[in-house]
């Protein structure tokens, strides 16, 4: 049954999607509960990806659609320029106490991408306040994934996100990525080899000097680009090389934040301290869209200087702090505490890590990676057809009531924080199938 006409397919123009190929056989997403989505033909799909990252919580949470609806109905919107609204000071201070002590404020924003752009606008104008406006060159990654703005491709290190769009932003330079089958292939949990390719740091700082540097941005996990792992030691080098240098060290946890490898952020995790970090997606539940940057004191203070009349930053957006993502983002809090599921990777992660490598040795599959709740499995790509057999898998896992994610030819897992052991199996054991019957 295809409840769409031709003309609707048409007119939406769908984001990071093959639209022809997709509006040929369409798949619908209908309702959700729980761990589960049920598809526009009434079959129960099975979530393994949390939506796209963000659903930590589960799907349908009473407790978010009821705060949210008794906002919508006592204040739908308040401006935070020059006014205020008691929920975003509240949310703000609930926020901070779960974030790494000494990041203290929070600056809100409506999606990771906008996050990511108002954390390299702080770091930026913070270097210039302080007399340094040398320091302007702003360091990513190869394959790191800031979402979609112009700071953030530009930071970014995927090809296909940067190569349409023109010269992106000045003064960006990269970092290699830390993905090596040679070395790190199968690996469980965190690659022994590679924690020397932070080093690459300084390799950059001798290229530019370290006066024209004002801070590098890395996902702690890289995410997007299929699950990239920091091996063993490479966070604190980094961390260590930008202190040398006065460099601000951004950690973009859009994905890695709000327990998705078993504490609140992937720098508790690690036990690195950035200066800022970035948050979207698992900040609300993904029930109504918002980011937030989560920034240091030092950094925060160094702003509060001079005239009180003065704005500190301009910057910010209409719906900065909106009520209505406030509400949401203040009963997922409460689920998330309530329900420890910001910890609750940390109980799951061995059974995961179990589970994913168990696909070791299954046609097609050249690594597997893991952390946390989160779970790649790499395939080796069909020639002159890259990603066409990850993309297989994914329709033919929705066929079989699975939602997985693929980005090339990996397959990306990352379940809400609430699943049981027997759904874990069943994701494997789906994925199993598949890979054994496709070529
Ligand atoms: N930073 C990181 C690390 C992300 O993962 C963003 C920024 C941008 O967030 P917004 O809210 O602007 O989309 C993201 C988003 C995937 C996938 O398939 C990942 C994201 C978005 C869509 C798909 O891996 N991450």
């Amino acid at each position: 049954m295809d409840p769409l006409s031709r003309q609707a397919l048409d007119a939406f123009w769908m984001p990071f999607t093959a639209n022809r190929q997709f509006k040929a056989n369409p798949r619908l997403l209908a309702r959700a509960d729980g761990m589960y989505y049920w598809s526009h033909d009434g079959r129960r799909i099975l979530d393994a990806v949390a939506g796209l990252w963000c659903v930590n919580a589960g799907h349908n949470r009473r407790e978010i659609n009821d705060a949210v609806a008794r906002q919508l109905a006592t204040l739908d919107y308040a401006p935070t320029f020059q006014m205020g609204h008691p929920l975003a000071f509240e949310f703000a201070e609930r926020l901070v106490e779960i974030t790494p002590a000494g990041l203290d404020h929070v600056f809100f924003a409506n999606s990771g991408s906008e996050a990511v752009d108002t954390a390299l606008k702080i770091a930026l104008a913070y270097h210039r306040v302080r007399g340094e406006a040398s320091r302007q060159r702003l360091i990513g990654r190869e394959k790191g994934y800031h979402g979609v703005g112009f700071g953030g491709i530009s930071v970014g290190g995927i090809v296909n996100n940067r190569k349409f769009f023109g010269s992106l932003l000045p003064g960006v330079d990269h970092l290699r990525h830390t993905l090596d089958h040679e070395h790190n292939a199968f690996s469980r949990g965190l690659p022994e080899w590679g924690a020397h390719l932070a080093d690459d740091l300084e390799r950059l700082v001798a290229l530019h000097d370290a006066s024209t540097i004002a801070a590098v941005i890395v996902e702690p996990v890289q995410g997007s680009a299929g699950v990239i792992l920091p091996p063993k030691g490479y966070l604190e080098r980094l961390r260590d090389i930008c202190d040398r240098h006065g460099i601000l060290l951004i950690f973009d946890e859009v994905i890695t934040g709000f327990g998705r490898l078993g504490a609140p952020f992937g720098a508790q995790f690690f036990d690195v301290m950035p200066d800022m970090i970035t948050s979207a997606k698992g900040l609300t539940n993904g029930a109504i869209p918002m980011g937030a940057v989560f920034i240091t004191k030092q950094i925060y203070d160094a702003f509060m200087q001079g005239p009180e009349n003065a704005i500190e930053l301009f910057h910010g957006y209409t719906y900065s702090a909106h009520p209505v993502a406030c509400a949401a983002g203040l009963a997922t809090l409460d689920i998330y505490l309530r329900e420890e599921l910001l910890t609750r990777a940390r109980l799951l992660s061995d059974e995961w890590e179990r589970a994913v490598h168990s696909l070791r040795g299954v046609p097609h599959v050249i690594d597997i990676r893991n952390i946390g709740l989160i779970g790649a499995i790499e395939l080796e790509p069909r020639p002159n057809a890259p990603g066409a057999r990850a993309y297989e898998t994914l329709v033919k896992c929705y066929e079989r009531g699975l939602l997985v994610r693929v980005t090339g030819d990996t397959i990306a897992l990352s379940p809400p924080l609430i699943i049981e052991r027997d759904q874990i199996e069943t994701i494997v054991a789906t994925l199993g199938e598949v890979l054994r019957a496709i070529d």
